[in-house]
């Protein structure tokens, strides 16, 4: 093929030498990636796949819509929580239920925790070991890494010498023993890892730290959803009463002993996510300077819904502002409203599924999910489902195409960072400019935010600092909820919309969340009181989205283009930037192949 270029100004070309990741490992789901290289291993042409069907969608028609929150919770263990409250919302809009304030402010301190859990696990467990080498963590010296601790954040009270000594000899005995488990196949001698030893140290310290803590975050779920993973909603409100005369017993309600247990996972949060996390992404960062690879759609196409109001049902007060930025922009912020089939619709010309008019988009509450398996490539030979290659001229995806106005954005915490910046949030302005000038002061260099932010660590970044924010937003939530119960106010439902007689015969709402990989939404479309129609459009399918009727790519594969690869067969580079967007393809696609057959032949390295 010639070069193509694309109506989103990407030049695309098929020419060099194809290389295929299947799966891309350390994301939650299938995934597969190709790319071609030309000469200098430069990547001229990105392709990315979801290899797995779900169908959840389909599995809700005609139910009973209270009921929905608790299937399509099942959609992903990862960002849990997060699509029972879109549900739970879309059900509220649709039927004019208004929710109590204490309601709205347990539902909120729940999907903070959430952010933060799903941002800290995202880092450290799945992410860092592109970045960070623990082989190399051997060679370093205890006491050289206390004084790196210390120098990169004062405030953590882990940081003495023997302390890195124990986690040092715990690294070398998993080492010794040849059974390196999660750091198992990992590409420790290839030249892109850039860390001293013991930054790696440093790093590989706080991976264990992260995982001891991750287990106290969730907690909080437990305490008001009754579990995690999976924790309970209501239509209406949360199923948690509050009574602070209650003794504690399993299933009493919440009184001051479990309301302040929350409090301290809370103050523990905001602890980590200032002492630990966001040190540790700026020092990685920095010796990683020259690296600013990875942007594609970043900073420059970006889309979210808004978030997290102070007072609730008023969009102005959402304290990350939703919108719409486009080509890099920043001084014009479109308005975004879920509810407009002209912004918000998903294409599938290049998707396993059938429209009646593929030339079109179609906004959710009229959305279609209708499976339409058809792989093509230039190895296919009918009779199996061994792609080679996939052809990215044809179908080559269950993940479907979502698009703003038509136009391919970015949704996660980098896009929310980027409008909340762009509109004047002084929180997110204050904390991007004080962690740049801590990268430039570390790096030698003078980035400015924009350049900064479009790429693989500027996306990284922006999760750390959103971890931060809600982290201190707990803070006020929980303040509010003992103020509101100390005045009185110990509703948390309201039930007045509860009994289906009282719906009207047809009703439709949508329901949105800022869910840890981005803009999440559900459409629902209610009938004589059960489901007529359910849509998701979920933030890794906008990002994983294959490419578009028109030809525009997606988040992925922009965010892929023109990265200078090391090693042709080590895709160190790859898996750094899609990782960076902490992928879900068992959300993107909520919908596995049928009779559960091999894609493709697997390699996991
Ligand atoms: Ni399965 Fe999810 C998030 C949702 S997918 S993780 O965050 O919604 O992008
Ligand atoms: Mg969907």
């Amino acid at each position: 093929m010639s070069v193509i270029e694309t109506p989103n100004g990407y030049k695309l070309d098929n020419s060099g030498k194809r290389v295929v990741f299947d799966p891309i490992t350390r994301i939650e789901g299938h995934m597969r990636i190709e790319v071609n290289l030309d000469e200098n291993n430069v990547i001229r042409n990105a392709v990315s796949t979801g290899t797995m069907w779900r169908g959840l969608e389909v599995i809700l028609r005609g139910r009973d819509p209270r009921d929905a929150w608790a299937f399509v919770e099942r959609i992903c263990g990862v960002c849990t929580g997060c699509h029972a409250l879109a549900s739970v919302r879309s059900v509220e809009d649709a039927l004019g239920i208004k929710i109590p304030p204490n309601a709205h402010l347990i539902r909120e301190i729940m999907a903070k925790t959430l952010q933060v859990h799903d941002h800290v696990v995202h880092f450290y467990h799945l992410h860092a070991l592109d970045w960070v080498n623990p082989v190399n963590a051997l060679k370093a010296d205890p006491k050289a890494t206390s004084e790196l601790q210390q120098s990169v954040s004062p405030h953590h009270p882990m940081s003495s010498p023997g302390y890195f000594r124990d986690v040092q000899t715990r690294i070398r005995k998993f080492v010794e023993s040849g059974q390196l488990g999660p750091f198992k196949n990992g590409y420790w001698d290839n030249p892109a890892y850039k860390l001293p030893p013991e930054a790696d140290l440093m790093a590989v310290t706080h991976y264990l730290e992260a995982l001891d803590l991750q287990k106290e975050f969730v907690k909080v779920h437990t305490v008001f959803g009754g579990k995690n993973p999976h924790p309970n909603y209501l239509v209406g409100g949360v199923p948690c009463a509050i009574n602070m005369d209650s003794e504690m017993s399993a299933g009493a309600p919440l009184n001051m002993e479990r309301l302040n247990f929350v409090f301290a996972r809370i103050q523990e949060m905001v602890d980590f996510n200032k002492n630990v996390y966001i040190p540790d992404v700026i020092a990685i960062a920095s010796f990683y300077k020259g690296q600013l690879w990875g942007g594609g759609l970043g900073a420059l196409s970006v889309m979210d819904y808004g978030a997290y109001p102070k007072v609730n049902y008023d969009k102005s007060t959402d304290q990350l502002p939703g919108g719409a930025i486009l080509n890099g922009n920043w001084d014009e912020v479109f308005p975004v409203d879920a509810e407009d089939p002209e912004q918000v619709q998903e294409f599938v010309s290049h998707s396993w599924y059938t429209y009646p008019d593929e030339t079109k988009g179609l906004h959710p509450w009229d959305g279609i999910t209708d499976p339409n398996y058809d792989p093509k490539g230039p190895n296919f030979k009918g009779e199996t489902n061994n792609v080679e290659n996939f052809d990215e001229s044809a179908k080559y995806s269950w993940v479907k195409s979502p698009r703003w106005r038509g136009n391919a954005v970015e949704v996660g915490p980098l896009s929310r960072y980027v409008l909340a910046y762009a509109q004047g949030v002084e929180y997110v302005q204050e904390q991007v400019n004080r962690s740049l000038a801590t990268f430039n002061q570390m790096a030698g260099t003078n980035l400015d935010a924009k350049t900064a932010l479009n790429s693989t660590i500027g996306r990284t970044l922006a999760r750390a600092l959103e971890s931060d924010y809600c982290s201190d937003m707990m803070v006020d939530d929980w303040n509010e909820l003992i103020s509101n119960i100390k005045n009185g106010d110990s509703s948390t439902a309201n039930m007045e919309k509860w009994d289906p007689s009282t719906w009207p015969d047809e009703a439709q709402g949508v329901g949105t969340v800022a869910a840890p990989r981005g803009a999440l939404g559900h459409w629902i479309v209610i009938k004589d009181g059960k489901i007529k129609n359910y849509q998701c459009v979920v933030p890794s399918t906008w990002n994983g989205s294959p490419r578009d009727y028109a030809g525009n790519i997606g988040a992925f594969e922009a965010s892929l283009m023109n990265t200078p690869v090391e090693r042709a067969d080590e895709p160190v580079e790859i898996l750094r930037t899609i990782h960076s967007f902490d992928p879900c393809m068992a959300c993107s696609t909520h919908v596995m192949s049928p009779d559960g057959e091999e894609l493709a032949d697997v390699k996991v390295r």
